[in-house]
């Protein structure tokens, strides 16, 4: 390093957004490259702690994949062109075939990242409302629509999901989750395993429950080793021992929680002894886990990925509130709380709710019910397949790779080949983007600023903090590229001006802030608060409107000490606002005003899994995934340093599997579902459970027709190929990711 280079280098925080964990990072910059990416140690709430993506983050800044200019598609090649062209070709591409088809027919794919970031998290809503169409598709039928499900019906709020207290708790039982791998989900917690081992050396106790042995299994007093799929069941053994043994106590929320005695009854037929089978848990280890939560004092459960995507995702998501709700654990410090972050909207009244409800409207070709506005993505193939009015023929995509991501990809992949149209809100062209008409590159990550909207809700403690972006963007905003397309949608020509919608958007949030009853700024003047936000990016004014109407905040005047986005920038390693409170029953939005404990569409699902814990336990083998802690779902395999080494993508199997099947380590096998097969190299693994095989998604980087190099040199095999479009949680949607059934067989 030069001595000007040396002199010029400048240090900046920026707050990790590829995982959940918001972690804080200390970036060092020399002119326009970050030449070091450290733990912020300063950070109020990850305290240095990064993990290896985050310290790659950089490398997305000069990954040379990553598209600067649209791409529009010109037979089998893909041209660059201007912004004003990609937009025309949009508009030429999409409109037409809205005009002769209907809504319906253009649908939309959203993916995770919309949730790491401020354009998805604001933009999107204008975008689908532009759309008008009821084929509405999104990463949470393949992730965590269960817990909405549960949500909505419990406490009237599909977006009101509890935390576990883990810096609090006295005993934890964790299910389905590997935060050695995920850093966490549905519970943001930089450091989730300090924060586990703080817990074992305050003395408290961890219990996992997971069909594998895990890193996160490794650290528990207890491992249960689960048949995948059966938590639910599981966990209502629990809340049998519970009743039957006088354990059940509803502690603080009981004035406010209907419905104990419907649960206890249904409950009556899941004793220990009954699920042992379907479990593969004995009846004794049950029985302890129950007393021993009860008797905590305090204890948190907590239920992610191997809880949702399967079988019983809804029943199991249900299962783990109860369990906190009758141990007394629910809405208290120390077992699972409600988190108030900054940008929190008032409570309503309880008792004025209007509660949840699904199916407001349903697929056309297989009848499943609407769930939050959309529908499960494991039909999409069929929707886009199937003749008759309403078939979908084109496509929007925004941060999604569905290809890759979505259970039978062949045939999901053969259908959007087959689209009209389809365009892409998308940084790469790769498995999901080769079908695109259009592809509408956003800017990078460190090309933007950042406050974790979605993740300060489900976080651990109460915590805010705002980077700056830390580079101008090339080009448009994401924000500007999806109220572009909004516009296009909207008929307002591709050469219209984005600020229409930028305006629209903090308009109205100023409007339903002041008009908001309850609200710090009820009543007040729109104009004055307009002029008070300055000239920042629109989706950092949306934000600091947030702020300073949410709990914390200044309210625009009114509590001169409280927060802003200007105070959260004079504090770049963040705020912290407290350990978490209880929240009831002021956050309930049920027609009650009650916690609904036995909602009656989750009741009717028992029958269903009353039914699989009779039959005999399965004797066939079936496929779990796994995560790793340097890949990010699909598309973080672009990046050399997080795929050097040797292959990640294997088949596990356990040994006496093996030797049944006649496996090697390293040899080939071929996998085959109901609806797919593949081949994968077989890595001998006695972390799981005999019967279980594994296999990360995620993969599967060499089809024709990308543009991401790295990853086309490390391309694994995609495990979607194997998991099944008509396996679903009916409640919910959302597909069965783990618990596939398969045969094994050697090459
Ligand atoms: N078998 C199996 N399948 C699974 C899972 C599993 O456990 N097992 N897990 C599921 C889960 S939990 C999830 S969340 C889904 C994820 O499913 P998806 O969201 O469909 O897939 P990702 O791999 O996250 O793809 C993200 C896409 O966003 C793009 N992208 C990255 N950053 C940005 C950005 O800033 N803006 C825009 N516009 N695009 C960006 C990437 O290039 C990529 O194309 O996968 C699911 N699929
Ligand atoms: N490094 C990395 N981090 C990530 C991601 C990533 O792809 N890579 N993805 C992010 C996303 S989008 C999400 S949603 C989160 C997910 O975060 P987690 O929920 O922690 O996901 P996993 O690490 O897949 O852990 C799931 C665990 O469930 C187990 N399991 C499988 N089937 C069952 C079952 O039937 N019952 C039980 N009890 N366990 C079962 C698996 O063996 C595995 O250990 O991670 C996020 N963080
Ligand atoms: S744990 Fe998540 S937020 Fe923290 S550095 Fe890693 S990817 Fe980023
Ligand atoms: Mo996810």
């Amino acid at each position: 390093m030069s001595e000007t280079a040396a002199s010029e280098a400048r240090q900046v925080h920026h707050t990790c957004p590829l995982c959940e964990a918001t972690c804080g990072l200390t970036l060092t910059v020399e002119g326009d490259r970050v030449t070091r990416v450290r733990g912020d140690d300063e950070d109020v709430f990850s305290r240095g702690y990064l993990c290896p993506k985050g310290a790659r983050l950089a490398d997305l800044q000069d990954d040379a994949d990553w598209l600067e200019a649209p791409l529009v598609r010109r037979g089998n090649d893909f041209e660059r062109v201007s912004w004003d062209e990609a937009f025309q070709a949009v508009a030429d591409g999409l409109l037409p075939v809205r005009e002769k088809y209907g809504s319906n027919a253009v649908a939309a794919y959203l993916g995770n990242p919309n949730v790491h970031n401020l354009a998805g998290a604001f933009y999107v809503r204008p975008l689908l409302k532009a759309l008008g169409s009821q084929n509405l598709f999104s990463a949470s039928t393949v992730d965590q629509m269960p817990k909405h499900v549960s949500s909505g019906y419990l406490f009237g709020r599909p977006d009101a999901i509890p935390v576990p207290d883990l810096d609090r708790t006295d005993y934890l039982l964790l299910l389905g989750a590997n935060p050695a791998a995920s850093n966490g989900s549905l519970c943001t917690a930089p450091d989730f395993m300090g924060r586990l081992r703080a817990l074992r050396e305050r003395g408290g106790k961890l219990v996992v429950v997971d069909p594998r042995r895990t890193q996160t299994t490794d650290l528990a007093d207890l491992h249960c080793f689960i048949r995948p799929g059966t938590d639910a069941a599981w966990l209502l053994s629990i809340l049998h021992v519970l009743f039957a043994e006088g354990l059940a106590d509803l502690g603080a929320v009981a004035d406010f929680a209907a419905g104990a005695d419907e649960v206890q009854r249904a409950v009556e037929g899941f004793s220990p002894e009954r699920t042992a089978a379907a479990t593969g848990i004995q009846p004794e280890t049950t029985r302890q886990v129950a007393r021993e939560l009860a008797a905590a004092k305090t204890a948190a459960v907590y239920g992610r990925i191997g809880t949702h995507t399967v079988e019983f995702g809804s029943l199991a998501a249900w299962a783990v509130d109860l369990v906190n709700a009758f141990t007394g654990n629910l809405d208290r410090p120390g077992g699972a709380l409600f988190p108030r972050p900054a940008h929190a909207r008032p409570d309503g009244e309880p008792g004025t709710g209007s509660g949840f409800r699904i199916g407001r409207w349903r697929s056309r070709v297989r009848g499943y019910p609407e769930v939050r506005g959309e529908l499960p993505v494991a039909t999409l193939a069929d929707e886009i397949e199937t003749p008759g009015e309403g078939q979908v023929r084109a496509l929007v995509t925004v941060a999604g790779n569905p290809v890759l991501s979505t259970p039978h990809s062949t045939r999901l992949d053969a259908a959007l080949a087959g689209l009209d149209f389809m365009v892409c809100v998308d940084p790469y062209l790769n498995e999901t983007t080769r079908h695109a008409d259009v592809i509408l590159p956003p800017p990078r990550a460190l090309e933007r600023s950042h406050y974790d909207l979605a993740f300060y809700g489900l976080s651990v403690r109460n915590v805010a903090n705002y980077s700056p972006a830390v580079f101008p963007a090339p080009g448009p905003s994401e924000a500007d590229l999806l109220a572009r397309l909004a516009l296009v949608l909207g008929g307002q020509g591709a050469d219209a001006d984005p600020s229409i919608v930028h305006e629209m958007m903090i308009g109205g949030m100023i409007q339903s802030s002041v008009g908001a009853k309850g609200s710090v700024v009820a009543g007040r003047d729109p104009a004055e608060i307009r002029a008070a936000l300055g000239d920042r990016e629109p989706t950092d004014q949306l934000v600091d409107i947030l702020l300073r109407t949410g709990p914390y905040g200044d309210g625009f005047g009114a509590n001169p000490d409280g927060l802003s986005l200007d105070k959260l920038e004079a504090n770049p390693h963040g705020i912290d606002l407290g350990p978490l409170q209880p929240r009831l029953p002021g956050f309930l939005a049920t027609p009650s005003g009650r916690i609904e404990l036995a909602p009656p569409p989750l009741l009717e699902d028992l029958a269903r899994l009353e039914s699989r814990i009779a039959d005999a336990p399965d004797a066939g083998r079936v496929l779990i995934g796994r995560r790793h802690v340097r890949s990010n779902n699909s598309w973080l395999h672009n990046v050399s340093a997080l795929v050097r080494g040797r292959d990640r993508c294997t088949l596990q199997v356990h040994p006496e599997d093996a030797q049944e099947l006649g496996l090697a380590d390293g040899a080939k096998a071929r996998v085959s579902s109901r609806v797919g097969s593949l081949v994968a190299p077989v890595e001998l693994c006695d972390d799981l459970l005999p019967g279980v095989v594994s296999l990360p998604h995620g993969w599967g980087h060499d089809v024709p027709g990308t543009a991401t190099q790295v990853a086309r040199r490390h391309p694994g095999v995609n495990s979607n190929v194997l998991t099944d479009g008509e396996a679903l949680d009916p409640l919910s949607g959302n597909a069965v990711l783990n618990g596939i059934p398969v045969q094994v067989e050697a090459l």
